[in-house]
């Protein structure tokens, strides 16, 4: 708990109207996309780096947690203030600081929205690919906290592939710059990669500085429907195998078809099992070769139907329809555990034979769809946490999920991150002598461990 003296005393640091300790304020920043529940002491909302600094000098004297927090709409709880403390909501960072069209740069505060930011840079003819499922609410802090992906990975990488340098403030205090605004640069430790990902353990980005890419002069969006999932992911390691690198190359089950039909009017054919959406881009000649090779792996690989819609409208609602499957899926049950594992690319039909075992085996509904471009699949367990022992039966299989995904030499996490969710998992892939290194990284940024505390360890630092 923070003291009242304390509340007082950060109220005067940020100006009445930039901090809130009133329940009412505090309910909606305990939660996030996880559905979690925490409630913090305080919210801020900083407008300088330098505020953030000595909100830090007051949390080391007071030792009460702070939490970052973007839009709150991550997927392993990562701005949960699971411990209490003060939420800094980085919402006022939120200035597109410069577009540096000659360098193909750009600096950009952390609360911009990534929807938002594309935006500005698609007008003068530039890229920033990263697109993770949640761009119009997600936050390009959040993103870097969390090493996003998204939809374009397959092709142009995840968030860490664009980020040159970092503003940010040390828990300890001091307001650093990490990396270069340059093309290049590897002058001392790589400190912008380290804290790329970190899940807001060990600083706070204030400011991120990216590459940008010319904008690709061409999309075409493509659709194939297959009878079972097993062949459709068969399809995507083939298209993989052939050189081919879709911009997008997402897989969803028949569960999610569903989930997702009433709002876009998929119309799949009959005895549809799966489907994979498709994107490929760039110069249009070959982006339209690789079309007709993509088209012919399809077919090639028994699609009941392709489709390629020829207006670029039809296709983005095709995309948009693909970013709300998560949300959409509380249609079946109200609860679920959503993951993002990553397995060989190569071995993903394997995989999803493993499913539909795990699904017949733990009797609730399980939907998977994802980024099988990557073999980074969203397995989501439906449970109803109100029927008696739904929940425990979800975490069961979840368990099972991970042995599986660690013994085919997988990862439990392709770009949620660890958070809270997953840390009791987290030694099932780091050995001890990795999760004590990292232990003793974190303890050089943040001594008194006042800096999002309970996330990624699964025990206290
Ligand atoms: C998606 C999010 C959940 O791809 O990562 O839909
Ligand atoms: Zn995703």
């Amino acid at each position: 708990m923070i003291s009242e003296r304390v509340l007082k005393e950060l109220a005067s640091v940020l100006g009445p109207e930039h901090f809130t300790s009133r329940c009412e304020d505090l309910i909606t920043f305990g939660t996030d996309a996880t559905k979690l529940r925490f409630m913090p002491d305080a919210v801020a909302f900083p407008g300088t780096p330098d505020e953030i600094s000595r909100i830090f000098q007051l949390a080391n004297q007071e030792r009460f947690p702070v939490i970052p927090r973007g839009a709150g709409s991550g997927k392993s709880g990562g701005a949960l203030p699971v411990e209490g403390g003060l939420i800094l909501a980085m919402d006022r960072f939120n200035r597109i600081l410069e577009i540096d069209e000659r360098n193909l740069i750009a600096r950009v505060e952390s609360g911009v929205i990534t929807a938002v930011f594309q935006e500005a840079v698609e007008k003068v003819d530039l890229f920033y690919p990263p697109d993770p499922a949640s761009i119009h609410i997600s936050t390009l802090g959040g993103n870097v906290a969390e090493c996003a992906g998204g939809l374009r990975a397959v092709k142009y990488g995840v968030t860490r592939d664009y980020v040159l340098g970092l503003g940010a403030v040390l828990p300890t205090g001091e307001i650093i710059r990490t990396g270069v605004v340059t093309a290049k640069g590897v002058v001392g430790y790589d400190l912008t990669r380290l804290l790329i990902g970190s899940e807001g353990t060990l600083a706070v980005v204030t400011e991120v500085v990216v590459r940008l890419i010319p904008k690709p002069a061409y999309r075409k969006t493509m659709m194939a429907f297959f009878e079972t999932a097993a062949a459709t992911v068969e399809t995507v390691s083939e298209i993989i195998r052939s050189r081919i690198v879709p911009t997008a190359l997402e897989f969803m089950d028949k569960t999610c078809i569903g989930c997702v039909d009433e709002s876009v009017g998929l119309s799949a054919p009959k005895g549809t099992g799966a489907l994979l959406l498709i994107e490929v881009d760039g110069d249009k000649g070959l982006a339209r070769k690789e079309a007709t090779r993509v088209e012919e792996i399809c077919s090639r690989r028994g699609a009941l139907e392709f489709r390629s819609p020829s207006r670029r409208k039809q296709g983005e609602k095709l995309w948009e329809a693909r970013r709300d499957v998560s949300e959409s899926l509380y249609k079946l049950r109200p609860d679920k555990i959503s993951e993002d594992i990553v397995v060989p690319r190569s071995r993903m039909a394997h995989f999803i034979g493993f499913l539909e075992g795990l699904a017949r085996t733990h009797t609730l509904p399980m939907a998977a769809y994802g980024h099988a471009g990557d073999g980074n699949i969203h397995v989501n367990i439906l449970f109803d946490e109100k029927i008696p022992g739904e929940r425990e039966k979800a975490q069961t299989a979840v368990k099972e999920l991970f042995l599986k995904v660690i013994e085919m030499k997988g990862t439990l996490s392709g770009e949620h991150g660890v958070g809270v969710t997953k840390a009791p998992f987290v030694e099932m892939e780091l050995s001890k002598p990795v999760l004590e290194l990292m232990g003793r990284l974190k303890k050089a940024f943040d001594p008194n461990g006042i800096l999002n505390p309970g996330k990624i360890f699964p025990y206290k630092i």
